[in-house]
């Protein structure tokens, strides 16, 4: 029995929808190029939309001379910043993380400074997107040049370079959440002071680009003081309340749609600049207009994600009993605050006690601005940096105190017994059972196997050296009960709505607030509705997007659809059913108390076949010739549905590696994880959401990392040097799942949006150095080219620009050990 069936008393048909891998509904328009996406859009008397950028990072604007792009060719208007500088307002920061967080604003369009290269300094409107570009280079701009601040250790050091000089420093906040000892009162330093043992690491998280396949699109359209917007967005709801906060434009009076998306993985999940300058624009002009970046633009503008240097402490006795653990984090922010910039380490500081039993925990993080394009949500925001530090240094205390690395997990971890589990960051991890879903990935690798393999290879010295590589993961996804988010100073709840219309034919059609963009939520709202109501598959239509359609939501991000969107539905249905009973009572003249409900058919209990069904009183209330006195002739219903805790996936993923020690080339050998998301409603979906994720974080360990010169220019603008890997540079996955129904929403299920993502990259990089740990390597930065992992077993260090276990955040100039255990630094022969 299902968690629905169990809840509704519901018998689906024979066939269960639930737990059934359908094909994705929405695959044959996409893939066949049958839908439209923005940029397909095209409106009479629609004008197109170029920007020109800025090409310095940190500079003054001295000079804008734009009359020879008013003469080019089909060129309609130019509008700089100071033309827009009354009505542009500030984009919004929603996640002000602490009280004294300080946000120096973000225009849209930089008016007397540029803070980042690829800041919009003027838009030109022409009668094509090609004149409007083509007059791009006739702007003639002058800036006075600024020291520009990129490093963020630099940044925060006494004396340094402010990126906004009217600010005292380039902190943006300081964030603390010290967890203390738990039960002793006495603060987490005196648990790290008692420990037998401490170690100490500076861990680099890369800077990421969301590289979404479809690039940012825009269509403004107003019609008198009615606009409607289209935007490749993953949250045309919240953009839409934002966008009208913003422009002054009333909320009432703008729509806002969302057509099919080709992705975000965060990166939509953003109010674009170029979003309020179509708005603004369209508003001047009375005209529609267009914007579509290029893919430079892309890689350039966009919100980047990860970007954190942490420095992780973790304590434990002799016998490897974990007694602390001490975080403090830079969190590069970039020039500004974006949408939820500054919540992105925040939402991580809960996460990094992982899956373990930590008496004592403290977690400081300093947002930091730079001269780099803000940093904001990217696929697992903050939880794949927790789960990457936590995994790193696991392996690293294992090998300090001479322990497997598995063992020390399982010595720590929560046991199956110990759910509902309340971990020192106060998190309360709904279900699971960590010891069986290791067990089943070990099997799947063939770990017993692989680790001969790796001995024997150690033993003969050979060129390629093999490493195995352990993560065991959970995550807080599902966001979330509004009132935490609240407690967290985040600016909106974290519910869902849906809406299920009885049409008089039968059919169905569902009305979701969340926003897929490559989920399939079409086909997995489908099922559960089919299961629910008792209805076809076919014949249910789900409806996403569009606020003029569905009008409450709070969109798609932070594995949130199924588990509180998901479950919105399914409320819904049961009201559905609920009101349904009460006609199908009265149309059979029997008691509601006496009706079984059984594969979409009401019946008088012991008359089983015999009755109606609901798609049958559908027409009848449609009809309303016949319903009881006192009820509304309509069973449709709708249900917002705000969840009491988030949904904490988890699972055990495990990379062997093989690492050529001569040429520093890596190749994984075989990638095995079983992860646990509860209720699976759809598994064909799932495992490609595994499947995506895991080439996601993948990626961060082996592949891409966004580079800016010392200028600030980034230089891996085009994907010639931005290194998304393709299905090729991927191993085959070998995946299985174990299922812990989730207490905490109807449908029993946990978010697999990201999972992979914040699973594999420690996994991988665990991998590699326990490939080369026996050659003196402790370290090596992401992403693992040849070049660093070289480096990094022939020159020490971590291959990147400085030796590894040097410094920790409280000064430490070496892994700080009171045991005698040691590792130091200098002995690796480091080349900082
Ligand atoms: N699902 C399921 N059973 C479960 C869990 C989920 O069948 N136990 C299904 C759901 O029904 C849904 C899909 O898996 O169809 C993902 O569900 P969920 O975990 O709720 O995640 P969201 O739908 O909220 O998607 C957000 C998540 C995030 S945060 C990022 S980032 C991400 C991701 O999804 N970006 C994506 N996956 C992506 N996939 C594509 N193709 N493109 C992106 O941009």
């Amino acid at each position: 029995m299902t968690a629905v069936e169990e809840r509704t008393g519901t018998t689906p048909g024979p066939e269960k929808e639930i737990g059934k891998a359908r094909r994705r509904k929405e695959d044959a328009r996409l893939i066949t190029g049958k839908t439209t996406w923005t940029d397909n859009m095209v409106l009479p008397g629609m004008l197109h939309l170029a920007v020109v950028r800025s090409p310095v990072a940190h500079a003054r604007i001295t000079h804008v001379d734009v009359s020879a792009v008013r003469e080019a060719p089909g060129v309609i208007a130019v509008f700089t910043g100071s033309d827009l500088a009354e009505e542009q307002g500030s984009l919004p920061c929603a996640w002000p993380v602490t009280p004294e967080m300080v946000n120096p604003g973000h225009p849209s369009i930089a008016v007397d400074q540029v803070n980042h290269v690829g800041e919009a300094v003027a838009v030109i409107v022409a009668r094509s997107k090609t004149a409007a570009q083509d007059a791009v280079e006739l702007a003639d701009i002058d800036y006075e040049p600024l020291p520009v601040v990129l490093d963020m250790e630099e940044a925060v050091a006494d004396g340094a370079d402010l990126v906004h000089d009217h600010l005292e420093s380039n902190t943006s906040y300081h964030f603390v959440f010290d967890a203390g000892e738990m039960g002793t009162g006495s603060d987490t330093d005196q648990a790290f002071a008692d420990a037998d043992v401490v170690v100490s690491r500076r861990l680099i998280q890369q800077r990421l680009i969301p590289a979404f396949m479809e690039p940012r699109s825009v269509v403004v359209q107003p019609q008198g003081d009615n606009y409607t917007m289209w935007s490749a967005t993953q949250i045309p709801h919240i953009l839409r309340v934002m966008a009208a906060m913003v422009t002054g434009i009333p909320e009432h009076k703008l729509r806002v749609v969302a057509p099919d998306v080709g992705g975000g993985f965060g990166g939509k999940l953003q109010v674009n600049p170029e979003e309020i300058l179509c708005l603004l624009i369209a508003r001047r002009l009375g005209k529609p207009v267009k914007w579509t970046e290029t893919r430079s633009e892309s890689l350039m503008t966009a919100h980047h994600g990860r970007d954190q240097i942490q420095y992780v402490d973790i304590a434990a006795d002799r016998e490897g009993n974990l007694k602390g653990l001490r975080v403090r984090l830079l969190a590069d922010m970039g020039a500004y605050l974006r949408l939820i910039t500054p919540g992105v380490p925040a939402l991580g500081a809960f996460m990094y006690p992982g899956i373990y039993k930590f008496p004592a925990y403290r977690f400081e993080c300093d947002g930091v601005f730079t001269n780099k394009v803000p940093t904001d949500a990217y696929r697992g925001a903050g939880r794949p940096e927790a789960t990457f530090a936590i995994e790193r240094i696991m392996d690293e205390l294992a090998v300090e105190l001479g322990m497997d690395p598995l063992e020390l997990r399982r010595k720590n971890w929560i046991n199956a017994d110990e759910f509902p589990f309340t971990t020192v960051a106060g998190l309360a991890y709904d279900s699971g059972d960590y010891e069986t879903a290791t067990q089943q990935a070990l099997e799947l690798l063939g770990y017993d196997e692989l680790r001969a393999e790796q001995q024997r290879r150690r033993e003969s010295g050979d060129r390629v050296q093999l490493g195995i590589g352990i993560s065991t993961f959970t995550e807080m996804c599902g966001l979330a009960p509004s009132r935490v988010l609240g407690s967290l100073s985040f600016g909106a709840g974290g519910w869902e709505h849906a809406a299920i219309r009885m049409l008089p034919t039968g059919k169905v059609e569902v009305v979701t607030g969340s926003t897929p963009h490559g989920q399939g939520h079409e086909t997995a709202w489908s099922q559960l509705v089919a299961d629910s109501l008792g209805v076809p598959f076919e014949d249910v239509e789900v409806l996403h997007g569009d606020t003029a359609i569905s009008s409450r939501g709070l969109d798609t991000y932070g594995s949130r659809s199924l588990v509180v969107g998901g479950s919105a539905v399914v409320k819904a249905a049961d009201k559905v059913i609920a009101k349904a009973r009460k006609i199908a009572a009265h149309l059979l003249e029997a008691s509601e108390d006496d009706l079984d409900f059984e594969a979409g058919k009401f019946s008088v209990r012991g008359t089983p076949g015999t009755g109606l069904g609901i798609q049958e009183i559908a027409l009848a209330i449609f009809a309303a010739h016949n319903y009881p006195e006192g009820i509304e002739p309509s069973i449709d219903a709708e249900a917002t549905f705000d969840p009491e805790n988030f949904s904490f996936p988890h699972g055990t993923h495990l990379c062997a590696m093989e690492v050529d020690t001569e040429t520093g080339f890596v190749k994984i050998r075989k990638y095995a994880c079983v992860d646990d998301v509860g209720t699976i409603v759809n598994p064909l979906i799932v495992e490609g959401q595994v499947h995506g994720g895991l080439a996601q974080g993948i990626a961060q360990a082996l592949y891409e990392e966004a580079v800016y010169d010392a200028d600030g220019n980034l230089t891996t603008g085009t994907f010639v040097d931005y290194l998304v890997p393709s299905a090729n540079d991927l191993p085959h996955f070998d995946t299985g799942n174990t299922v812990h129904s989730a207490p905490g929403n109807p449908i029993g299920a946990k978010g697999v949006g990201e999972a992979g993502c914040i699973a594999s990259t420690p996994a991988v990089v665990n991998a590699a150095l326990d490939a080369v740990r026996h050659l003196g390597v402790t370290d090596i930065r992401m992403p693992l080219t040849p070049e660093r992992v070289w480096r990094a077993i022939h020159r020490g260090g971590d291959g990147g620009d400085r030796a590894t276990a040097g410094s920790n955040a409280y000064g430490g100039a070496q892994t700080e050990t009171t045991a005698g255990v040691s590792t130091d630094a200098s002995s690796l022969g480091g080349d900082r």
